[in-house]
């Protein structure tokens, strides 16, 4: 019998590309000297999409694959697939959800901890020579002790960060659209808690319910001593209005992995000594890429012998 054709339009983690070779075959679109003749010629053939890295995936894309059966993405958040086009094709679409909890939690509490106490200025300080030459780098009035925690998405990241705060001893309220059965406080309205806590974290999907809900009056809200970090995505923080709150201090300070264009960081934003800034690394660990693309890798696997996705999100 033959293997089932899988496209891959940009090249995705070790994982994902050797374990697609080995079962499926595999159509490496970056590497097609004209990817367009490709889909041309081989576009009816393609019954699984490997996607990923952020590239849009689309109904354009999908007019040129009519044998499409399932989108298996790279990541847990799929903002960049158009998944409406997709469900109207009766294209499943996977993500890869679990896996990667652990390491984002850690980025996010990384993040956390860089901002509160400053370590990525006192480590310049040294670095540039001024403890030597100016004496210790001041105190910082924050602590990561006993901070009240705002978490806007408590989902399975959101869950995974709770549980690391607690053990700062760290007092954690959340917003979702749903109240949870868990022992943190939930707050129906974003303002409300933005007003109650001293730090956000955003750990909520891209999408339209999402885009901008973090903005000018939550920030405001959310205070001089607030502290916002976002390890969700870029979209749900009206970056311009965050570059006001940093630069007149309506918060003390950002610690982002995630921005609205990327990998474009906005210059104003990358001048301020009062933000953290990591180019989207919440993820970025061979282990947990490599247990992304086996999960990538099973869901295909898993469809094509007997029409069972592993984790789908249309259905
Ligand atoms: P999840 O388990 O689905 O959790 C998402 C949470 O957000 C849910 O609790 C959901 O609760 C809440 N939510 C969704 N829409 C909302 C809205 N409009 N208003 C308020 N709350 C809303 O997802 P996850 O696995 O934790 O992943 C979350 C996101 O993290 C991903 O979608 C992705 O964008 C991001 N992410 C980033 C990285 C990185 O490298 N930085 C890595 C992985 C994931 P309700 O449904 O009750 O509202
Ligand atoms: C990765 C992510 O950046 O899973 C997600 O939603 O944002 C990250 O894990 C990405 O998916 C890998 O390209």
């Amino acid at each position: 019998m033959s293997r089932p054709t899988v496209l891959m339009p940009v090249r995705l983690h070790d994982s994902a590309v050797d374990g697609c070779e080995e079962r499926f075959e595999l159509l490496r679109l970056w590497e097609a000297p004209d990817p367009d003749a490709l889909l041309a010629e081989r576009g009816a053939d393609v019954r699984g999409l490997a996607g990923g890295a952020h590239r849009r995936i689309d109904a354009a894309l999908f007019d040129r694959l009519p044998n499409l059966e399932i989108v298996a993405n790279f990541g847990v958040g799929y903002d960049s697939i158009d998944v409406d086009a997709a469900t109207e094709r009766g294209i499943v679409v996977t993500n890869t959800p679990g896996v990667l909890d652990d390491e984002v939690a850690d980025t996010a509490l990384a993040l956390l901890l860089m901002t509160v106490r400053e370590l990525g200025q006192a480590e310049q300080y040294l670095r540039t020579g001024r403890w030597a030459s100016e004496g210790h780098y001041p105190l910082t009035d924050l602590t990561m002790t006993g901070l009240k925690l705002g978490i806007l998405g408590l989902g399975r990241i959101g869950e995974a960060i709770a549980r690391r705060a607690e053990t700062f001893r760290m007092t954690v309220g959340y917003h979702n659209r749903t109240l949870k059965d868990v022992p943190y406080r939930y707050y129906p309205s974003l303002l409300e808690m933005a007003r109650d806590v001293d730090t956000l974290v955003i750990v909520v999907p891209g999408n339209a319910a999402t885009h901008h809900l973090v903005d000018a009056e939550v920030l405001a809200a959310l205070g001089p001593d607030g502290v916002l970090v976002n390890v969700g995505r870029g979209t749900v923080v009206d970056e311009a209005a965050l570059v006001d709150a940093l630069k007149t201090r309506t918060i003390r300070a950002a610690g982002l992995d995630v921005f609205e264009d990327e990998p474009n960081v906005p210059r104003e934003l990358i001048d301020l000594d009062n933000a953290v800034l990591l180019p989207h690394v919440g993820s970025a660990t061979t282990p947990t890429r490599r247990a992304m693309g086996q999960l990538l890798v099973d869901n295909l696997t898993s469809w094509f012998a007997d029409g069972r996705a592993l984790s789908p999100v249309n259905g």
